[in-house]
């Protein structure tokens, strides 16, 4: 059932990069909102009543649901029209935005599962360098002119995008992987002044987990037992 609350409700899981999307942007913009912590694998009526593909982020506003991280952050941006944007007003820019938000979730974070689901060490292999190519080549489109971010002084959309999974590289990884990315090269120079400059941020810092839980809940990930939408499609091959 939709929560009737006066306020915007997330619904978010605390260890899911993808709400932590939709998490960020809301505290960004400066929105007030209800948190609610939803356990997306329990598909009960009411949660699909929220997200009929019961996954999190869900954001109920006014209410009507809003899902998909990438569709939330642009939401949130779009109902709570303040000067602090996510995306540019500039069309161009707007579109150069949304290239580069869609990089990251079809060219950088598949590879991230990958890394932990694969067991065939070449896969493991390709997965790693896909990350690195990924980090490489976006970092290569960051105007340090304008600022840290990729918004300049402040988050935009690739920001919020990337932030969560650059955390989970930084975490997860070298902990079952051995995997860290590499520090010399001016495109990982800059990958990790944004990386920082992100951890100095406040809205980022509200939705950072516990490390040791986070590094946890992927074991599942790690030992093919998970069941979620993202896993069956890393099995298959398929997009999510
Ligand atoms: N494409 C979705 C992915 C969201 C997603 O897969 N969330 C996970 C938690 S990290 C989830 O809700 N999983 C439940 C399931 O797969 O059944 C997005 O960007 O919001």
């Amino acid at each position: 059932m939709l929560k009737m609350s006066s306020l915007p409700v997330l619904y978010n899981a605390w260890f899911c990069p993808f709400a932590q999307r939709a998490w960020i942007a809301l505290l960004e913009k400066g929105v007030e909102f209800e948190y609610v912590e939803q356990d997306p694998y329990n598909k009960t009526p009411e949660w699909l009543a929220v997200n009929p593909r019961g996954l999190v982020p869900a954001i109920v506003h006014n209410g009507k649901s809003v899902y998909e991280s990438s569709v939330c952050i642009e939401y949130v941006d779009e109902a709570w029209k303040t000067d602090r944007r996510l995306l540019p007003s500039d069309v161009c820019q707007r579109a150069f935005v949304r290239i580069w938000s869609n990089f990251v979730a079809s060219k950088i974070e598949v590879h991230y599962y990958r890394l932990l689901m694969k067991r065939d060490r070449a896969e493991r292999e390709g997965a790693k360098d896909g990350i690195v190519n990924g980090i490489q080549t976006i970092f290569g489109e960051l105007d340090e002119k304008l600022g840290p971010f990729f918004g300049g002084q402040t988050l935009n959309k690739i920001d919020i995008m990337l932030f969560p999974f650059a955390y989970r590289f930084q975490v997860v990884l070298p902990y079952y992987r051995e995997f860290t990315l590499p520090k010399e090269g001016t495109d990982f120079e800059r990958y990790y002044r944004w990386y920082g400059a992100c951890l100095e941020r406040n809205s980022i810092k509200k939705t950072l987990p516990d490390n040791t839980k986070l590094i946890q809940s992927y074991l599942r990930y790690t030992d093919d037992s998970v069941k979620s939408e993202v896993a069956d499609a890393v099995r298959k091959g398929t997009t999510y």
